[in-house]
């Protein structure tokens, strides 16, 4: 996949014998599966693809907390509203994780999340859709969480070590949201009733082709995937990932008694694969470019929500500088 990836001419990359001595030992050693630590050489634009990506997923996890926490107060029993309240705390420790991983590049958090609140940082389109009824509580935790994992499971062995060990846990936290997501939605199209069960659907209807566009642009029109490959930050490619989500998927759907909305999903035994039919593109570049359903909204209330806890980052600090007074007194 690498070397097709190279072959379409994406960006082209440099062989060994091109690069300079510390390039070619930085590259070797992430040929060797040797992890790049935060102390070590790395090329400069190594480390700002990682913070890059690391940032924009440290952001997609806070404003992931969004459309959920929507629902927390709404949740009809207290088992669920439990289990709500502990996923979106999950989420919010993941971003927490991330945004450290990514100050071991020397990054500033403060300026990250400014950028992030200026609308200049990307975070996952998925989390600009509105989640409209109970159901989407289920279909977020099944496909949401479900497209995260299939991502993040490759990333424990991305080539960066701080951002590896962080997406250990962040996996083993997705898998228990992913499978309470859809234990939610099996007890509502076993136990529920009629217009329960078509709620459910509605939920999948709306969220099945924003989910498979988490995976990002096909392969061919990703300007980041080949040198990410190359350094193995990223290990498989968007639409490897995408094929292997939704081959593990369907089976759960069938199991749900639901449907996709594409005509086009079938088994193809000659691929041993699922063929699916076309992204809508130009949706995922509109939701990119600020115009999807939620982005004022979301961007708007983490502002909101910045602004509010400012006097708890006083607090911090303010209580930090009298330890530490404290500290050089005794
Ligand atoms: N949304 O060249 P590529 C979660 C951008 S966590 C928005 O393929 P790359 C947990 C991309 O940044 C979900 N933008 O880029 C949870 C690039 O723009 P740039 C987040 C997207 O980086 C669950 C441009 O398009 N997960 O859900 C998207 O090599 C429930 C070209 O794309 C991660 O961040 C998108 N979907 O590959 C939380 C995982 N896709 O920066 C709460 C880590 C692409 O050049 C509730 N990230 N773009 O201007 C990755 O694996 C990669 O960054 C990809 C994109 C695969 C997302």
């Amino acid at each position: 996949m690498y070397a097709q990836l190279v072959e379409t001419g994406i960006k082209r990359l440099k062989n060994l014998d091109e690069m300079a001595p510390q390039e070619r030992a930085f590259q070797e050693k992430i040929d060797a599966e040797i992890k790049i630590e935060a102390k070590n050489w790395m090329p400069e634009a190594y480390r700002q693809t990682l913070i890059r990506q690391i940032s924009q997923h440290a952001h997609s996890e806070i404003v992931g907390m969004l459309p959920e926490g929507n629902w927390i107060t709404r949740a009809p029993t207290l088992k669920r509203k439990l289990q709500l309240m502990a996923k979106v705390q999950d989420e919010a420790g993941h971003g927490l994780y991330l945004y450290s991983a990514m100050e071991t590049l020397g990054a500033d958090r403060d300026e990250e999340i400014a950028r992030l609140h200026a609308g200049k940082a990307k975070y996952s389109s998925i989390f600009n859709y509105p989640t409209l009824t109970w159901a989407d509580m289920g279909v977020v935790g099944w496909l949401v969480d479900g497209a995260a994992i299939v991502n993040q499971v490759v990333l424990q062995r991305t080539s960066y070590g701080p951002y590896a060990r962080a997406m250990v846990r962040i996996c083993k936290e997705e898998s228990f949201h992913q499978r309470q997501g859809y234990e939610l939605l099996l007890t509502l199209m076993r136990e529920g009733n009629d217009a329960q069960q078509a709620m459910v659907q509605d939920a999948i209807n709306r969220f099945w082709w924003p989910s498979l566009m988490m995976f990002g642009p096909s392969d061919a029109d990703s300007p980041n995937s080949a040198q990410s490959m190359a350094w193995k930050i990223k290990r498989q490619s968007n639409d490897e990932l995408r094929q292997r989500f939704i081959d593990q998927t369907v089976p759960q759907l069938e199991l749900l008694g639901c449907t996709a909305p594409d005509p086009d999903l079938k088994w193809n035994e000659e691929r041993g694969h699922y063929d699916f039919g076309a992204i809508q593109w130009e949706e995922f570049y509109q939701v990119l470019k600020g115009n999807g359903p939620c982005n004022r909204e979301r961007l708007e209330t983490r502002r909101v929500a910045y602004e509010d806890g400012a006097w708890v980052r006083e607090a911090v600090v303010a209580y930090a500088r009298k330890q530490q007074q404290r500290h050089t007194a005794a």
